[in-house]
């Protein structure tokens, strides 16, 4: 299906009209240029007339405003010596008597030959046009018109066509039904939990990021810049898909076809939009071969571009989608861009590459990593902070829970993705992982291994939900892993999912805390009010369905089962899916936030654990941070545009 290309009216759009037919849209930017051009030249003629004016005036009126009689008079900043600053930014000039009249008369006397000219000038021209026979007016007048379509036509083509690349090779993007009855039960329940938040969102907060389900209303955050982008949507495509949600799937590619547009004044973080709205259109795109998702992801792909305009080429966390203003948020070290964002940027942009011939994309992230690869590390570990001005790390703070997370995890990706050939990446994983272990990775007196977080110099006894991705990110990695550490990277990666399960089955809900700690006394428990919220969120599940995948453990099923049941419990409302603020309460309070990684990992996971290994199999598809599956690039015998060392 082709797209109609769209034409921003006053923040509103219009559809265009092919060259030569006459609507109304075209008709009204008729009528507006000839008003535009016949009030320009009344409007000239009044300034001369004006200016003719003032320059007959008798001198003393004339000069009146500026002879105030003052010994201080405050006018606009100019670069002149003597001059004392005021704070404002304005500067004062001194009153200095009379022995500068006569310079000041001969100033007002050239500046009252320059206004004698331009008056001059401007009758001259006014005539002109006015001696301009009718015929010859309106020709004056469509060239400019033409022009100014001209300049629209052009701003509305969008990208240029994008060459033509072969599909990589993509299999395994539906099953059929399991073949054990209580699997499928699993399954069909998972599948009715996603219709549910799907139509929920569909009936209440359709276009916009988000759902607040007990409001039954839109929601958004300042990760979308507050506009409304439809995360949901593009967030939930793939797993629609792979779910067999067929008519759920072409419903959003309408919204997306018809109203899904970038050009729109919003600062938005660049990591959630590239793992969410990038990451989204491009599975979305490899698992229907429905270019349109090809297309939205390129130009908003264009869009983040500017943001790695900084001295260092470290992108800025947020930029504006229309003016291409880049920044960072205040809070990070001293306005540093952070590890996990600009470390979680490259699975994406090397599918861009691939799928445009621009080479800009992977050039971005390669420099990313050089640079990386040139900085100290305290004790071999990154910190999460680093100044994109100066280069240098912000705040010593190390974590594989949020800020850190998904650096290592593309690390890893990176390898797979480029089957096995980006051997670069794979290295650095291995050193940033076996620091990591060293310094972070501890048993706690009940045995449970978890994964603490390093703060200058002294490691914290607290793991984040966000960090137990990490057991399945080990035994992802395990395979590949220096001097045959397969074995033990898997019972990391199992102990890791233990611990996390643990998290949950300590609460009365059976649903983890945000964050728990390992110190006095207390294994696997929140303990500030602040950190016992779940808000949905995928990463224990994630965890489980990888080692179900290389393990085959029915305990994987039994947990993601019991998790899948809990948030049917406690956090499905008639709205929708809600976070809950208190895991450890049996009355627990809502957030009212349906978050779309809600549709887009937790549900999809939940759904792979119960489908069969032959569902997206990991030796072809590589999911990107938000679950989005993109397929494996056989770049042994592909050479991306810019990835001859010469050209970098
Ligand atoms: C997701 O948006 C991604 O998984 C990201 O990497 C971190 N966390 C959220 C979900 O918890």
């Amino acid at each position: 299906m082709t797209t109609p290309a769209l034409l921003p009216l006053s923040g509103r759009r219009i559809p265009t009209l092919s060259p030569g037919a006459s609507s109304f849209p075209h008709h009204r930017a008729t009528l507006r240029l000839s008003e535009k051009f016949i009030l320009l030249l009344i409007l000239s003629a009044f300034i001369t007339l004006c200016f003719g004016a003032f320059f007959f005036l008798p001198d003393n009126s004339k000069h009146k405003r500026f002879d105030l009689g003052l010994e201080d008079v405050l006018i606009p900043h100019i670069d002149t010596p003597k001059e004392g600053k005021h704070a404002s930014g304005q500067v004062i000039i001194h009153g200095q008597g009379g022995h500068d009249e006569h310079r000041h008369r001969e100033e007002e006397e050239s500046l009252r030959d320059k206004i004698r000219a331009d008056h001059e000038r401007a009758l001259q021209e006014a005539k002109e046009k006015l001696r301009k026979s009718r015929e010859e007016l309106k020709a004056e007048i469509q060239t400019e018109k033409n022009k100014v379509m001209e300049d629209l036509k052009k701003k509305d083509a969008g990208p240029k066509p994008l060459p033509p690349v072969p599909m990589p090779k993509v299999v395994g993007v539906s099953d059929g039904e399991p073949p054990e009855p209580d699997v499928k039960e699993k399954r069909d329940k998972i599948r009715e939990m996603m219709k549910h938040a799907w139509d929920s969102y569909r009936q209440y907060g359709w276009g916009h990021n988000e759902l607040k389900p007990i409001a039954k209303k839109g929601h958004s955050t300042n990760i979308f810049g507050n506009s409304q982008l439809g995360a949901t949507i593009v967030d939930a495509l793939d797993t629609l898909y792979i779910m067999g949600l067929h008519e759920e799937f072409k419903d959003g590619q309408e919204w997306i076809e018809q109203n899904l547009d970038f050009s729109v004044n919003a600062e938005v973080s660049v990591f959630e939009v590239n793992i969410r709205f990038i990451g989204g259109l491009l599975a979305a795109y490899y698992l229907s071969g429905q270019e349109v998702f090809k297309l939205k992801a390129v130009q908003l792909a264009e869009k983040l571009l500017p943001a790695f305009n900084t001295p260092t080429g470290i992108p800025w966390a947020m930029v504006n989608l229309k003016s291409g203003v880049g920044r960072n948020w205040g809070w990070a070290s001293a306005g540093s861009s952070i590890l996990a964002e600009f470390g979680t940027l490259h699975m994406e942009f090397v599918h861009l590459t691939y799928l445009t011939g621009n080479p800009a994309y992977y050039q971005k992230v390669m420099h990313i990593r050089k640079l990386l690869a040139k900085m100290d590390r305290p004790n071999g570990l990154y910190p999460n902070y680093l100044n994109p001005r100066t280069g240098r790390w912000g705040q010593h703070h190390t974590s594989v829970g949020g800020l850190g997370d998904s650096f290592y995890e593309y690390l890893l990706k990176a390898w797979l993705m480029s089957d096995k050939t980006d051997t670069e990446a794979r290295k650095t994983y291995d050193d940033a992982i076996e620091a990591i272990e060293r310094h972070l990775v501890r048993k706690s007196n009940g045995g449970l291994t978890f994964i603490g977080e390093w703060k200058n110099g002294h490691l914290e006894r607290k793991m984040g939900h966000l960090a137990c991705f990490a057991g399945g990110m080990f035994a992802l990695g395990a395979d590949g892993s220096p001097d045959d550490k397969a074995g033990h990277y898997l019972q990391l990666g199992a102990e890791i999912a233990h611990t996390c399960h643990e998290s949950y089955d300590r609460t009365v809900l059976k649903l983890g805390p945000e964050a728990f700690k390992f110190d006095s006394g207390l294994e696997a428990v929140a303990v500030r009010q602040n950190e016992k919220y779940y808000i949905l969120r995928p990463e224990v599940i994630e965890t489980y369905w990888y080692m179900w995948r290389f393990t085959h453990d029915p305990k994987y099923r039994q947990w993601g089962w019991e998790a899948a049941q809990a948030i049917d419990k406690y956090c499905r409302v008639s709205g929708g899916f809600s976070g809950v603020k208190d895991v450890y309460s049996s009355s627990p309070t809502y957030d009212d936030v349906q978050q779309s990684f809600f549709l887009a990992e937790t549900l999809k996971y939940l759904y792979l654990l119960f489908s069969s290994d032959d569902l997206l199999p990991l030796e072809n598809w590589v999911f990107n941070t938000e679950a989005h599956p993109l397929p494996v690039l056989h770049l042994g015998n592909i050479t991306l545009p810019g990835s001859d060392p010469a050209q970098r």
